[in-house]
């Protein structure tokens, strides 16, 4: 042979190189979920409450009772007996399919300053958008209410509105907006899902905020004329679910696709999710929306769930009624109809996925002050269901 010990060295470098990438390309592949995901056992359900109107958020106060919103414009204060009352003074909301009063959650500081935020759809079928106000909660009275957010590109019809909100350690407000809508909703010239990569729009992005609703200065665009400051990650569909890892301090995010698609990412500070170039979803009528996967400068998502589950509320499940599951991910499905648990192994990578039958569209899933999962359903007669392990038996095999 006449190489060198120099081109041998290239050569070799060479090659290691190439394999360094390939496993970095492999190792950021998603976890493809196809559909065939195994049923858990271990649990039992309990529906605490009946007769919602499309219950969407919850939140839990610091005395064990909890906030439920409806769709339709109501916020509950649902006791520890299970039994609701309205609380009064919520602004006017627009209701309308996907338009209405969406998510609820408290200030960190709620227990001294009672303050509470809630975002909801507002004005009308041509013109409307994304608002979040944040009021004192006295009693059952919501008082000093203000708007401190509406989104500056109003849309047409009743699609995307996002919405979930996440608070990170340092009191700031993450909090999702969707693209807007499907083909043939259109806005500056395009479908308005395009507006997902212009990062002078708000639709289709997770926004960051001050609990006051001012733009903190350590937000990636927050000084630039080349970007909306409130900014925190772009190229999203619709976010339904967000939740923040306590221990790692990572965020989860749950992202409707088209069909199939849906999408669980972590989002990072000034990331590009890649909505609508890179997608594994297709439109409704089943023609390719793009042949890209995935893309340099773009975050691939962690997991795809190629048959749609419809993602709602997520959770990162830190509790002490299911040991084995902690730190594990549970995904509220609206079509699926149930709860997907994702296993998390040490270092967070996606070990499989398990169903939790729910039997109904799940909204919104949350860890209840004693340990155990509360799930909403999305039904004219939604339900508060509670699952704890099931009595007499082992808990349920990691
Ligand atoms: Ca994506």
């Amino acid at each position: 042979m006449i190489f060198t010990l120099k081109n041998e060295t290239i050569i070799l470098g060479f090659i290691c190189g190439i394999l360094f990438f390939a496993f970095q390309a492999r190792a950021a592949d998603p976890f493809l979920s196809k559909g065939d995901v195994p049923e858990s056992g271990g649990f039992r359900t309990v529906t605490l409450l009946k007769n919602l109107d499309h219950p969407w958020g919850m939140a839990w106060l610091p005395d064990g009772n909890m906030l439920v919103t409806e769709r339709s414009g109501k916020l509950l204060l649902v006791d520890k007996a299970f039994s609701a009352q309205q609380v009064q003074g919520v602004p006017k909301v627009y209701v309308n399919g996907q338009a209405g009063l969406l998510d609820v959650t408290l200030h960190p500081d709620f227990s001294t300053n009672r303050i509470i935020y809630l975002s909801y759809a507002h004005g009308r079928r041509t013109e409307n958008g994304l608002r979040v106000a944040k009021a004192k909660m006295e009693n059952l009275v919501l008082k000093d209410v203000q708007v401190i957010f509406e989104v500056s590109q109003k849309k047409f019809g009743t699609q995307h509105f996002g919405s979930r909100f996440v608070w990170l350690p340092d009191k700031t407000l993450l909090f999702s907006v969707g693209d807007g809508g499907n083909p043939p909703v259109w806005l500056n010239g395009g479908f308005i899902r395009n507006q997902a990569q212009d990062t002078k729009s708000h639709l289709g992005k997770v926004l960051r905020m001050r609990a006051d609703g001012t733009v903190p200065a350590d937000n990636p665009f927050s000084g630039s004329s080349e970007a909306d400051p409130l900014i925190w990650s772009i190229g999203h569909r619709n976010i339904q679910g967000l939740a923040v890892d306590p221990l790692t301090g990572k965020v989860w995010s749950s992202e409707h696709g088209a069909l199939g698609g849906d999408e669980l990412n972590i989002i990072e500070k000034g990331g590009n999710y890649g909505w609508p170039e890179v997608t594994y979803s297709r439109e409704y009528t089943g023609f390719s929306i793009t042949d890209e996967r995935s893309r340099p400068g773009m975050i691939n998502p962690k997991l795809v769930w190629l048959k749609a589950i419809a993602p709602s509320g997520l959770l990162v499940y830190t509790g002490n009624g299911f040991l084995q599951w902690q730190g594990d991910l549970f995904a509220g499905g609206l079509v699926s109809q149930n709860v997907r648990r994702i296993d998390l192994d040490a270092n967070g990578n996606i070990q499989g996925e398990q169903s939790i039958r729910i039997g109904a569209r799940v909204r919104d899933v949350s860890q209840g002050p004693d340990g155990m999962i509360y799930v909403l359903t999305d039904e004219d007669a939604g339900k508060l269901i509670r699952i704890s392990p099931a009595p007499g038996k082992a808990p349920p095999s990691p």
